[in-house]
């Protein structure tokens, strides 16, 4: 799958692409980054890719120049992205989507916006839709760009030890992850819950998806919310005891 990023840092990604999970994807040629900086399509003598606000206020505003040069010297793959805190929120369905997607030859492109924004018109007449990675500012879209790619990289076919690591989240899919633990046994006096020495694979299975199941609700009800529970996990959250 190729990715095409737009960004004025190129450097930023240089230890995130070439370590671990994507660094590996790469080698294997299972993923493609290519970087592009608009600063190499500016035209003047200083370079230049932002200027002051129309309107006043505070700070610079990417123009739209160098970053529309940049994307159509490119031709990158579509659908290309803008990170922005204003975009459609970034997800798991996302992910899996732009993986699905991007899987046979396809791909994607992201821009990374610096200083105060871009130009509105790259957003309106450039790209093709906004991802916010979450509810912060960042002081650019290079943080938020390795997140979108980490985690649709992931899910690409080949890319992890996939189909058994993709699989585990199949019941627990919508919820967050149950507890895990190694040895040893006891560490401090804190004990590893007796049901995963137990050998009893569907009592422990069971445990898992309950202990899923009350650490979403407590922590993320959000979640919980948006997914809904079958009357089998009512019932698991109201019997199961916590060990
Ligand atoms: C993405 N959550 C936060 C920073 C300007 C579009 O212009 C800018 C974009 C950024 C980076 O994106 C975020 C973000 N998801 O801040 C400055």
């Amino acid at each position: 799958m190729r990715v095409d990023v737009f960004t004025l840092f190129p450097g930023f990604f240089d230890g995130p692409l070439t370590a671990s999970l994507l660094g590996r994807a790469q080698e294997r040629g299972l993923l493609d980054v290519r970087l592009h900086d608009p600063r190499l399509w500016t035209t003047d003598r200083h370079r230049t890719v932002d200027d002051t606000p129309f309107g006043g206020g505070a700070g610079m505003v990417m123009m739209p120049e160098p970053l529309f040069a940049a994307v159509e010297a490119i031709e990158p793959p579509r659908p290309l992205f803008l990170l922005s805190a204003a975009g459609r929120p970034f997800d798991q369905a996302v992910a899996a989507e732009l993986a699905r997607e991007g899987g046979e030859g396809g791909g994607f492109s992201l821009l990374c916006g610096r200083y105060e924004g871009v130009d509105q018109r790259v957003a309106d007449h450039l790209c093709d839709g906004e991802l916010s990675v979450g509810d912060y500012v960042l002081a650019g879209g290079e943080a938020a760009a390795l997140v979108v790619i980490e985690a649709v990289a992931r899910l690409l076919p080949e890319v992890m030890g996939n189909e058994a690591s993709a699989g585990e989240e199949s019941f627990t899919d919508g919820l967050v992850e149950y507890p895990q633990y190694t040895r040893p046994a006891s560490f401090r006096g804190f004990e590893v819950p007796a049901v995963l020495r137990s050998g009893d694979h569907a009592r422990i299975a069971r445990w898992r998806h309950a202990e899923a199941l009350r650490r979403t609700r407590d922590r993320r009800p959000d979640l919980l919310q948006r997914r809904g529970l079958s009357d089998a996990e009512r019932a698991l959250l109201e019997d199961e005891p916590s060990q």
